[in-house]
């Protein structure tokens, strides 16, 4: 492939960063994040070099789930700021060459939206049909489906004595894309925030929006409810939908639009991000973050092996190739830290297991996303007590796993610390000292202690730290075409230690290989290589092996 076969976007050459409002920067004191806090770090940003700010949702909303529970798609949340805020926000990003890429969370509203303030009035409301309500059945629930973040997934309403569906909390009810009047409203919203200038959506859960209207029990994995997956993702009328959004409001603006695919695969993600574009721009896929299970689902500490971590980004390089368009990343606010989960958060080598895996990241094809803090190897906080926990999925599994006597209370901790996406929501760590710079108040999560030696002020005034090296890695992807276009080739594909690959492009080769492991490896791949070495966290290097975590990129 070539840059003549593959069209070109801008949004294929970027590097998004990923803001989670709430943990980036508090500029009032009040000891939550807020969109002032944003707009003063804009030069951060802009120094780092990336492109587009997707910022996780700053709507109106109760925070059952962080924002992820709207009650106005059209009102800024009061603990982030007010719409003056907000689109003085945008203009200065704008003016900072930045864009921004709002979240859209359109496959549940809050339970204290308008909307479903009416809907459960009455069966005769007009705004009935906005959500999925249910008979009892036998006097129980509609199916046995568990809700993502614990119990069932419906609930009982007694003013009609009827059951509505949440696949997560109970305050996020989903809303029926079925209903033609819901896609209005939708679609006229997204044209409402386009008008504004912002520079596309990140979707939300945007493949569970057509349910499989038959509504069968789903399997039992953890013995207490039953997997809704199957009927929920990617369902019947999905790719229907995301194409009337497209002809009815994607198509007239120039946007990035990326889909949280929940449960996609090869095969769907190709319809998802269609070359042509008749639906979105991209999709995340989450089987690389999803690669160890336990009994009770994602809680687990057991480590990911590399053979599955590149089987599995591999397929997705060699599968959409010249059809549709990758998402690349790490983390995201639901995840663990990377440099815990597939690098080593050790003092010694934090830093240099950080850079090689970004380097293995960045030199792929596709559109590379970097989450708050992972430009300057933030790691898991690893909380003591549960107490310290804010995070609804987190608060719930404990609860519900331990109170059914199926892990230990000393078991489940060591899986928070590991897998928790609290470990994402600490505050950004902007300096060595109080609250690492993140707010005169009291934080609403704790920030984490090692902010002494983490921390963005050092990492500024140390050339060698992870952030310049993300800096590096963003500048390259845009002065190398090669980086964004040129094919993938996998290399020593049956290696336990080393991830490695080649790109080509007009005759041109990138050679790339990481040590993912603490100890030396052999590695002959640079020996007879004679070109231009673009980044490397190491700066000498010994003939036929890797250094710890050493990450080297040859073109040649
Ligand atoms: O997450 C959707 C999702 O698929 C979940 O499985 C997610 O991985 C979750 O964290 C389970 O571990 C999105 C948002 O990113 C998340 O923050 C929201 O809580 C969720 O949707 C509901 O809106
Ligand atoms: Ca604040």
């Amino acid at each position: 492939m070539n840059t003549e076969q593959e069209k070109k976007a801008w949004w294929k050459e970027a590097v998004i960063y990923q803001v989670y409002p709430r943990s980036f920067a508090d500029s009032n004191g009040d000891g939550i994040g807020d969109l002032n806090g944003i707009t003063e770090h804009l030069p951060y940003l802009e120094k780092l070099g990336v492109d587009v700010i997707w910022l996780s949702p700053v709507y109106q909303s109760p925070n059952d789930d962080n924002g992820y529970d709207i009650s106005n798609y059209r009102d800024i949340m009061t603990d982030f700021g007010t719409m003056e805020d907000f689109d003085r926000l945008l203009a200065e990003a704008h003016r900072h060459h930045l864009k921004i890429v709002m979240d859209l969370v359109v496959n549940h509203t809050s339970d204290e939206h308008a909307w479903f303030v009416e809907s459960r009035k009455s069966t005769d409301n007009p705004y009935r049909d906005y959500y999925i309500w249910k008979e009892p059945k036998d006097g129980k629930e509609p199916t046995n489906w568990g809700s993502c973040f614990g119990g069932s997934a419906w609930q009982y309403d007694e003013t009609t004595n009827m059951y509505y569906l949440h696949c997560f909390s109970k305050k996020q009810p989903d809303l029926n894309w079925d209903n033609p009047t819901v896609r209005d409203e939708v679609f006229d919203m997204m044209n409402w925030w386009c008008e504004k200038g912002i520079d596309g959506f990140r979707m939300d859960v945007i493949s569970m929006i057509s349910k499989d209207p038959s509504y069968p029990d789903g399997e039992v994995h953890d013995g207490l409810y039953g997997d809704y997956s199957p009927y929920v993702c990617n369902g019947p009328h999905v790719h229907e939908y995301l194409q009337e959004m497209n002809r009815r409001v994607l198509s007239k603006y120039d946007l990035l639009t990326v889909g949280e695919a929940a449960g996609v695969t090869v095969e769907e993600a190709k319809k998802y991000a269609n070359n042509e574009g008749s639906e979105l721009s991209m999709v995340f896929q989450f089987e690389h973050v999803e690669l160890v299970s336990g009994k009770i689902g994602k809680w687990t500490d057991e480590k990911p092996q590399l053979k599955d971590l590149r089987r599995i980004l591999n397929k997705w390089q060699y599968e959409l190739d010249g059809k549709a368009w990758n998402s690349l990343f790490w983390d995201n606010h639901d995840q663990p830290r990377v440099v815990s989960r597939f690098g080593n958060d050790s003092d010694e080598f934090r830093t240099v297991s950080a850079k090689m895996l970004a380097t293995c990241l960045h030199m792929m094809k596709g559109t590379p996303y970097v989450y708050q803090g992972e430009e300057l190897g933030m790691t898991n906080i690893y909380f003591d007590q549960l107490e310290d926990y804010r995070d609804i999925e987190s608060i719930n599994a404990f609860r519900q796993y331990t109170g059914n006597g199926l892990v230990t209370e000393e078991d489940m901790m060591r899986y928070l610390g590991e897998i928790s996406r609290d470990n994402a929501r600490t505050p950004m760590q902007w300096t060595a000292g109080e609250n690492a710079g993140f707010t005169t108040g009291t934080p609403w999560i704790k920030v984490n202690p090692n902010h002494i030696e983490i921390n963005a002020e050092a990492e500024l005034a140390d050339p060698d730290s992870v952030f310049y090296y993300y800096q590096k890695l963003i500048a390259l992807r845009h002065s190398q075409s090669i980086i964004v276009y040129g094919k993938f080739e996998g290399l020593l594909e049956d290696s336990d230690t080393i991830y490695a690959y080649r790109r080509t492009l007009d005759g041109r080769t990138l050679t790339v290989a990481c040590n993912f492991t603490a100890s030396e490896q052999s590695c002959d791949l640079f020996d007879d290589l004679a070109g231009e070495e673009l980044i490397s966290n190491y700066k000498e290097h010994q003939a036929g092996r890797l250094q710890p975590y050493e990450a080297r990129v040859v073109l040649a």
